[in-house]
């Protein structure tokens, strides 16, 4: 029996995601939207298309909620997208009325689902779907950190001319200009970069990645960066649906963790089958910690303004 994942926004993001679950058989893909017909008709092209990539995951397109029952996987993309010149935070009025609305109908229709929040403005998305769906905090989470890691990693492998699957990064706190890209634990095979790269290359790559989101939204014009972003979410749904205990930044309800209660912020986790299974309490020296705590602020006062 194949496991069902919905995807709840069929644009961008959602697109590239039902072809990565559905071409590789992480389960039965049902992507919903309230355009008519988008979900339907993108959900039509891949489903054609499977014949040759040799998948027989079902694929679908639906309007009303009452076609994600039984979703064991939900991954959130409704919201609107970032425009040249506006921050993440700008979107918070308009994709909270949206993220109101989801989080009641997965609510009401997968309240078994391990749930990946992936609109902007992340942190308060991700808790907004946390208040209103009731649902537990380890079956809660914002995907963030393993995207600005993944990033972090290809501007390293770029500079040394090396493969990017040997780099490792952390990206912890807030999804947003304040984020805490950590150096001291990005390695090359676990040699630190401070080995290989000068501390202005350094402070450059750490520079690029706080605004690699805005860098390929200032190039495309009509909208925001949505394969990596996909790419990211499906490592997370893998972790859970094949139980493999995955370590990455993910925004997770912090309760007492690295001196945070009750906000949802971007902190290494395991995540497997039991969803965000602990989170991993790394150590941060003073300035790490100075900025992971600025950082939390500015979700803080984001979330601050949310009205339930
Ligand atoms: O790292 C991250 N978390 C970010 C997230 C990385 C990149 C993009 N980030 C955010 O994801 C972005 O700022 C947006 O808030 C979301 C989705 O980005 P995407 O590029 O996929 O946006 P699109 O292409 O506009 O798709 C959004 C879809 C669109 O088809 C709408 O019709 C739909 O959301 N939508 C809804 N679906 C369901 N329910 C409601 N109410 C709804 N409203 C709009």
């Amino acid at each position: 029996m194949r496991k069902r994942i919905a995807l709840i926004g069929g644009g961008n993001i959602g697109g590239v995601l039902a072809e990565l679950a559905a071409y590789r058989e992480l389960g039965d893909v049902v992507i919903f939207d309230v355009v008519e017909g988008l979900p339907q008709g993108k959900a039509l092209d891949m489903a054609e298309g499977a014949p040759l990539v040799g998948t027989d995951a079902r694929i679908e397109g639906a309007n009303d909620y009452k076609d994600i029952a039984g979703a064991d996987v939900v991954i959130i993309t409704a919201g609107l997208a970032r425009k040249p010149g506006m921050s993440r935070d700008d979107l918070l009025n308009t994709n909270l009325e949206i993220m109101k609305s989801v989080a009641a109908g997965v609510r009401d229709n997968a309240p078994d689902a391990f749930v990946i929040v992936v609109s902007n403005p992340l942190d308060a998305m991700v808790y907004t779907f946390k208040e209103i769906s009731g649902f537990p905090k380890n079956r809660v989470v914002g995907m963030a950190g393993i995207l600005d890691a993944t990033r972090f990693r290809a501007f390293v492998a770029w500079e040394l001319g090396i493969s990017v699957k040997d780099v490792t990064a952390l990206v912890l706190g807030g999804h947003g200009d304040t984020m805490v890209p950590l150096v001291r634990y990005c390695t090359v095979a676990g040699v630190p970069i401070t080995q290989l790269l000068s501390q202005e290359t350094i402070d450059a790559i750490v520079k690029r990645t706080k605004g690699a989101g805005g860098e390929v939204v200032g190039l495309l014009k009509t909208g925001s960066a949505f394969v990596s972003p996909a790419v990211s979410a499906m490592e997370m749904a893998e972790a859970y649906l094949r139980d493999k205990k995955r370590v990455f930044a993910c925004a997770c309800l912090c309760e007492g963790e690295f001196g945070v209660d009750g906000l949802y912020v971007g902190v290494p986790c395991v995540m497997g089958a039991g969803g965000v299974e602990r989170i991993l309490e790394v150590a941060l020296n003073e300035e790490e910690q100075s900025s992971f705590d600025a950082s939390v602020e500015h979700v803080r006062t984001l979330v601050g303004q949310i009205q339930l």
